[in-house]
């Protein structure tokens, strides 16, 4: 199959499901094959965004050089992985790649976990939420010690299921840095989570998925973790914290206290 000439990708530039096409293309060098254009989630979309999208907003969507358009990142991952095979990213053995496609089922649950506790403005549900986290870890080490007990990956290198899951280990910074979350490290745990921590850690390493930073999840979603998603503009706020302007280098980290204090504009540099 040959490759069409240029592919457009509308995205949020910190966006996870973005951030997915990203490093599949970033680990078969082709990231300049791909137009990247960027949409700001504060705003509301374009008609002719929503003229391409038949009026849906969730991004990415991929565009066609003949106006065609592609949505869901993991349907999209599979579109690129097919116009450019090589060098392959999923698995090519039949079982395997069931394997693979097995694993990459389980993200939408922990996505989902993840979403909600970070977005969590209940200090009763705090611990459940926590547990509920807790479990989709646990449910990922043991699927990892089922099929790759020893190694590092799920396979020998970073691959596709690597690819789905880094984007939300690098988002869950936000459930460290605003819930005091992380994996139990002092044994005995039960179950244990020695197996998918070192996969986690491996993933957040790799150099092929390096396009964000705690620094910038942190103060990204602080409206997210003051339960405001999508952009969505907070109680005596003027401007979300998804803006691209002041950038968030030159922000302040938030407060951490999402409990306890609801910062202002100023507060957060915006
Ligand atoms: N299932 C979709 C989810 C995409 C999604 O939720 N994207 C977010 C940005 S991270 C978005 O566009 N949110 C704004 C909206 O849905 O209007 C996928 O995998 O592509």
């Amino acid at each position: 199959m040959t490759a069409p000439a240029k592919l457009i990708v509308h995205h949020i530039p910190v966006c996870p499901f973005s951030q997915r096409l990203e490093i599949l293309l970033a680990l078969k060098g082709l990231r300049n094959r791909v137009d990247f254009r960027v949409v700001d989630i504060t705003q509301p979309r374009a008609e002719w965004l929503l003229k391409k999208t038949r009026g849906t907003t969730a991004l990415p969507i991929l565009e066609t050089p003949e106006g065609r358009i592609l949505k869901e990142s993991l349907v999209i991952l599979q579109y690129l992985e097919d116009v450019f095979p090589q060098p392959a990213v999923a698995q090519a053995d039949p079982y395997r790649r069931a394997v693979e496609n097995m694993m990459t089922r389980l993200e939408g649950e922990f996505c989902t976990q993840g979403y909600v506790f970070v977005m969590n403005q209940n200090p009763e549900r705090r611990e459940a939420l926590r547990e509920g986290m807790l479990k989709q870890y646990a449910r990922l080490n043991d699927f990892l010690m089922e099929h790759a007990p020893d190694g590092t990956y799920l396979f020998e290198d970073f691959g596709w299921a690597e690819t789905v899951f880094t984007p939300f280990f690098m988002r869950f910074w936000f459930l460290e840095y605003y819930e005091d979350f992380d994996l139990p490290h002092e044994p005995p745990h039960e179950p244990p989570y020695e197996r998918v921590r070192r996969w986690r850690d491996a993933c957040l390493a790799h150099p092929a998925a390096q396009q964000v930073s705690k620094e910038e999840i942190v103060k990204l979603y602080y409206d997210y973790a003051k339960g405001a998603g999508n952009g969505a503009l907070l109680p005596g706020r003027q401007r979300s914290s998804f803006v691209f302007e002041p950038d968030w280098r030159g922000r302040p980290w938030p407060p951490k206290d999402k409990y306890g204090h609801s910062a202002t504009d100023e507060e957060l540099g915006l």
